[in-house]
């Protein structure tokens, strides 16, 4: 038997600052279009997929940022999409900068199954960037001025027939963010990007960018047994250009589809969720394998100690 999920990675081009929430939603329904139309249960979407990536701009007071958040979800602006897919009978994957009542600042991805309901929010972890105004940068990725890390780290749910977790762009980089899911028998790993070419602090990294995003998704995928679907918000966004190459991986490590272009585009896969167990059954069967006992220093320690 195998349980198939059929997921649409639905990645998105460019959001400019003068673009309106409006505006945005409709292009998010013409891609859950388009995700009904190839037979999606499933369509994820970027980081941050409502608005331009706004900490690519220092702001002093921060609450001159707030409209960039959202305060509710779903909001009357983006009823629409929560209503359409629920008419479509399709779930959902949607990162928004989320502003809570009691003023904490997170990026946000909410996860919506095919009857409407709300499965989970995720809250990014791994916040990369700068806290401080780099005026010297070509453009600022003050990620840790706008969000604050999540405390509640990476959970896993039922859902789709199968057990799904959630991170968002830096997250795929760190192997952890992988593996504290795997131990809870993840078997699909949903993750929204918005990844800069040009990457300011060592910019012999650029040309890598595309290699170093499917090296960590592939391999986050293999050594865990689970699917991994990376949807990119790429092309020229406000002057900066950002990676696309939005892809679904198999437990295998294989990337089954890929993204071509930059802008707008669905790129979709039959997932058999049962393909999971090929590997985490085998040479990644946790239980047999694993030797927690000699990996203290991952959670005790967090920079590199030299004895
Ligand atoms: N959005 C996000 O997390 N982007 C980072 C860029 C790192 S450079 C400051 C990424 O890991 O792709």
């Amino acid at each position: 038997m195998s349980r198939i999920v059929t997921v649409g990675a639905a990645q998105m081009g460019p959001i400019q600052k003068d673009h309106t929430r409006k505006e945005v939603v409709e292009r998010l329904i013409t891609l859950l279009r388009q995700g009904h139309q190839a037979g999606c249960d499933l369509v994820v979407f970027p980081e941050l997929a409502l608005t331009t990536f706004f900490p690519r701009w220092f702001i002093d007071d921060i609450t001159q940022a707030d409209h960039w958040y959202e305060t509710e979800m779903p909001s009357p602006v983006t009823q629409p999409l929560f209503d359409e897919a629920k008419k479509l009978k399709i779930g959902f994957c949607l990162g928004y900068a989320e502003l809570t009542t009691d003023g904490h600042r997170f990026n946000t991805q909410v996860l919506v199954e095919r009857d409407g309901s709300i499965v989970a929010k995720y809250r990014k972890v791994h916040i990369p960037g700068h806290e401080h105004n780099e005026p010297d940068r070509p453009f600022q990725h003050a990620e840790r001025y706008y969000f604050e890390p999540s405390m509640e780290g990476f959970g896993v749910w039922k859902a789709f027939g199968g057990r799904l977790g959630m991170m968002i762009c830096n997250d795929r980089r760190w192997p952890e963010s992988y593996r504290v899911m795997g131990l809870q028998g993840v078997e699909m790993i949903l993750c929204g990007y918005n990844t800069p070419i040009h990457y300011v602090p060592d910019p012999s990294q650029d040309i890598l960018q595309g290699f170093h995003n499917s090296l960590v998704m592939q391999s986050g995928a293999y050594q865990n047994g689970s699917w991994v679907i990376g949807v990119a918000k790429g092309g020229v966004e406000e002057g900066v250009d950002s990676l696309g190459q939005s892809m679904i991986v198999a437990p295998s490590g294989q990337i089954v589809a890929q993204a071509f272009t930059t802008g707008d585009e669905l790129i979709s896969a039959r997932c058999d969720l049962d393909w999971c167990a090929k590997y985490t059954g085998t040479l990644f069967d946790f239980e047999r394998y694993r030797r927690p006992e000699v990996y203290d220093r991952i959670t005790s320690q967090r920079g590199v100690v030299i004895d």
